[in-house]
């Protein structure tokens, strides 16, 4: 399979790197924490973003050698980043797990090994599974995420309210979190409507007992004082910094300081 073994190489040559975008309190801008997100630097110097290689990772099944690396590196980073003393002991790292990924039987021996090489803590790290990815064998996905919980991890749906049973997986999946989609953010300045609804999605986060959620896709500073307005309390987006290489996130983790 040509696809499956460029990417394989793609990874083992070092080309699938991390970039790292912000995810802050919204009240006062501080990073609180980054999302690790997959590029892939080809030797050309071309920076390709995951629309040109996940779905193939996903059918080919080397999205898992793709997320333990960007776990592996990020990992790394921050365990750096704390070393020089350039984030406080609760910055949170958030990586994207593939729903694939998840029912791998040896995923949490996995993701502890990773973890326990990089030396940072399993309670700085958020695990994002996408909504729409948990559609077969939910009752081992559940077990599994309840193992990556017992951990230390915390386990957050990613695009939360865009999929088809999003209030089904907060009952049969035990997360932490969630991510509040983009879609809602944009529907809070479009309607009263919009504005209800993602007050009620921020607001059901609180009455679950969950963390408060991250919104997503924040690229306004109008959206911002709306999303503050309606209670959430963190989020991340082009208003903020768009994803960056890791030489630029320190930049920003400095300038932040
Ligand atoms: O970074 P972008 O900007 O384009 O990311 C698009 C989507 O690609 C993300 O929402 C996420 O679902 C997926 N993605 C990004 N990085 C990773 C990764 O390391 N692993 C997996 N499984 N998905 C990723
Ligand atoms: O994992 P997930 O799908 O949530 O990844 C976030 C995706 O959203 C990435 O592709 C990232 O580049 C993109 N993104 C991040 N911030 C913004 C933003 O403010 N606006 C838009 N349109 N996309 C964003
Ligand atoms: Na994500
Ligand atoms: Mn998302």
């Amino acid at each position: 399979h040509q696809v499956a073994s460029d990417l394989l190489d793609a990874v083992a040559d070092g080309e699938i790197v991390p970039a790292y975008q912000p995810i802050v309190d919204l009240r006062t801008g501080e990073i609180e924490g980054v999302e690790a997100l997959a590029r892939w630097r080809r030797p050309d110097g071309e920076l390709l973003g995951p629309a040109a290689f996940i779905d193939d990772a996903e059918r080919t099944g080397v999205v898992h050698a793709i997320d333990r690396s960007i776990l592996a590196q990020a990992a790394a980073q921050v365990a750096a980043w704390h070393e020089a003393s350039l984030i406080p002991g609760a910055f949170r790292l958030s990586v994207n797990l593939s729903a694939h990924h998840l029912a791998e039987p040896d995923i949490v021996a996995s993701i502890r090994d990773v973890l326990a090489e990089s030396g940072i803590s399993p309670a700085c790290l958020v695990l994002e599974i996408t909504e729409t990815g948990l559609v077969s064998d939910p009752e081992g996905i559940a077990c599994r995420l309840e193992e990556l919980r017992g951990l230390g991890a915390t386990v957050s749906l990613d695009d939360f309210g865009v999929g088809t049973s999003s209030l089904g997986n907060l009952m049969r999946f035990p997360i932490d979190a969630f991510k509040i989609d983009r879609s809602f953010i944009l529907g809070a300045e479009g309607s009263d409507r919009g504005r209800a609804l993602a007050g009620s999605v921020i607001g059901m986060a609180g009455r679950l007992g969950l963390s408060s959620p991250v919104a997503e896709g924040i690229e306004t500073e109008e959206q911002r004082r709306t999303l503050v307005e309606l209670g959430c309390a963190r989020g991340q987006g082009f208003l903020f910094s768009r994803p960056v290489l890791a030489a630029e996130a320190e930049e920003l983790l400095r300038r932040g300081r």
